[in-house]
């Protein structure tokens, strides 16, 4: 059996492909989503030339057809399928013919890798961990006294800004350097190039680290991918809509089929408390890694006694008590510690209203990060993905992992100092920020509405 709960992660499936329709705030037809949280229309001279086509293609009723639209002039098109099986490790959990709807996205021109790229290793971190908080603006964020001691022991960058809304295209955005004009939170398989290319062309290991995450067993092994849409128990008291608490939305390498297709890279997906704690503290971490928070603890659910309002407060109450357990033992093994946010939300749970410019918070733990410190300069999802390109000298995605306009980490990471080659022992109950190095770690968190959506 692949479930404790068979009947309820089924129906939690049924659920959101319904729910994904009826909840989410989707865009109307003539408006794509642009950088910086605002929405390009259809008589915008910037996208004269462009053909786009997305909402009606990602309504969960309408997925019989083949349908394409166009992002920076390269035509990217959606085939649908309709599986009577159960594609890379989606279960048919006992009902019989069950149909899963999904998109393939793929662009129409692939673009191509480029391995060992011109620019050298910069060599700033020896590992990065990356912690994806969801939906809130920036103002929210970091008005949460708990948001505010986290900044002091990090580097808070505050001009830092997500890529699209809603939630799903900003994660797929940090791997693998575009959103592909994803629009909307549907069961997106994105047929392109990621990150991991580039990491196992250069030999390098990786993982997600995943709460609630279960893997599933299938004829290609026993740890294969699980894209299950949610799995976990319930929050009963989580209203109105008793969420769920793990979303694979919120795993970026489930995204990509070029990943899932894959069963070496799907028992990469680890369920986070079998594997995180005994990984750190025998240095098994991998160079690239992802921890990614329950609903509860990304910010995007309030816990059970909080109102909506309230809700950064969980997710910086959490990261506390995550970096008094790890950040003294990451930064000894040289991890930058990155803590971000998927989109800029408003407590409202608007995704667009106002236009907030998709400002958020991101802040930067662990190896070569000087505590209590403020970066003012511009800084995207982009620059997230092309700081770790840069620093394990990777080469290149050609997409906006090339783009210097949208940052770089490395630039603000000082070079490895301290015990980075230490080969102490697990870390004990003493206070994270004291300067000393530590692998980067980056945190996502998403956006509220989305929520309440999906
Ligand atoms: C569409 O975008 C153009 C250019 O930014 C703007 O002038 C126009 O007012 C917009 N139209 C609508 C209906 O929002
Ligand atoms: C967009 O496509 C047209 C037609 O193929 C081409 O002439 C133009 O150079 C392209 N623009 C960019 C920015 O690639
Ligand atoms: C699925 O099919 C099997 C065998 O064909 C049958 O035993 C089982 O009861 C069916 N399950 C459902 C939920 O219909
Ligand atoms: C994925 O894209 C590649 C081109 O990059 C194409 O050859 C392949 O057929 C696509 N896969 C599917 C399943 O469409
Ligand atoms: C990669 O870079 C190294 C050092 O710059 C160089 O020696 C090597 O030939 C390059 N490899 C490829 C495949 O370009
Ligand atoms: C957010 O912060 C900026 C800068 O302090 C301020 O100008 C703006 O009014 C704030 N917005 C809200 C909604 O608090
Ligand atoms: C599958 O993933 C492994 C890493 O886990 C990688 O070494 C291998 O090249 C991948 N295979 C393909 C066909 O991408
Ligand atoms: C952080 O820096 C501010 C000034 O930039 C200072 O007032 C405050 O005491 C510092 N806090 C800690 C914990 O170092
Ligand atoms: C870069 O990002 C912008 C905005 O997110 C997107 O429209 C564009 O397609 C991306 N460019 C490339 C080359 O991926
Ligand atoms: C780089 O990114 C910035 C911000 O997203 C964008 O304005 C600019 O057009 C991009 N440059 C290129 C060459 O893609
Ligand atoms: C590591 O840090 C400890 C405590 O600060 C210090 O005593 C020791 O000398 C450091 N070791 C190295 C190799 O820097
Ligand atoms: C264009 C395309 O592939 N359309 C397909 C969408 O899915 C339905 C159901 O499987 C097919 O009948 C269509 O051919």
């Amino acid at each position: 059996m692949y479930f404790k709960n068979p009947t309820v992660a089924a129906a939690g499936v049924l659920a959101v492909v319904i729910g994904m329709a009826s909840a989410q705030e989707v865009l109307p037809d003539s408006e794509l989503p642009n950088i910086g949280g605002g929405y390009f229309n259809a008589s915008d001279p910037a996208v004269a030339s462009y053909q786009w086509n997305t909402v009606p293609p990602f309504a969960a009723g309408a997925f019989n057809g083949y349908y394409k639209w166009a992002v920076n002039n390269n035509t990217v098109s959606v085939n649908n399928a309709t599986y009577l099986s159960e594609p890379f490790g989606i279960t048919d959990l006992g009902q019989n013919n069950t149909k899963y709807p999904f998109y393939l996205v793929s662009e129409g021109t692939p673009k191509e890798i480029t391995l060992n790229g011109s620019a050298n290793p910069t060599n700033k971190f020896k590992k990065i961990l990356y912690i994806i908080f969801e939906n809130e603006v920036y103002n929210w964020t970091m008005s949460s006294p708990w948001w505010q001691l986290l900044a002091t022991r990090g580097k808070l960058l505050t001009n830092s800004h997500g890529i699209a809304h809603p939630s799903l295209p900003n994660y797929a955005a940090i791997v693998a350097g575009d959103f592909f004009g994803v629009s909307a939170e549907n069961f997106y398989f994105l047929n392109t190039t990621s990150i991991y290319d580039l990491l196992d062309a250069k030999g390098l290991d990786y993982a997600s680290y995943v709460e609630w995450y279960t893997p599933v067993a299938t004829d290609r092994g026993p740890n294969d991918c699980n894209n299950a849409v949610f799995l976990g128990p319930m929050d009963g008291l989580n209203k109105p809509d008793s969420s769920p608490i793990y979303r694979r939305l919120d795993i970026p390498a489930l995204l990509f089929s070029t990943y899932v297709s894959n069963y070496t890279r799907c028992e990469k997906v680890l369920k986070a408390s079998q594997h995180f704690a005994s990984d750190v503290f025998s240095h098994n971490l991998p160079a690239y890694s992802f921890y990614v928070p329950d609903l509860l603890h990304n910010a995007h659910d309030p816990v059970s006694d909080e109102s909506m309002a309230e809700t950064p407060n969980s997710g910086g109450m959490w990261l506390s008590s995550f970096l008094d357990m790890y950040l003294d033992e990451l930064t000894r093994q040289g991890t930058l510690v990155v803590a971000t946010w998927d989109e800029a939300t408003w407590a409202s749970g608007s995704d667009s209203i106002p236009n907030n410019n998709n400002s958020i918070a991101t802040l930067l733990f662990g190896q070569g990060i000087t505590p209590n410190t403020t970066d003012d300069s511009y800084f995207t999802h982009y620059g997230l993905l092309r700081g770790a390109i840069n620093n394990f000298g990777l080469g290149s995605l050609g997409r906006n992992d090339t783009n210097a306009t949208n940052g770089d980490l490395s630039l603000l990471v000082s070079s490895v100092t301290g015990n980075a080659t230490s080969t102490s022992k697990p870390a004990q109950a003493t206070s994270a920020a004291s300067g000393s190095s530590v692998p980067l770690l980056v945190v996502f968190v998403g956006a509220l509405v989305a929520a309440m959506m999906l």
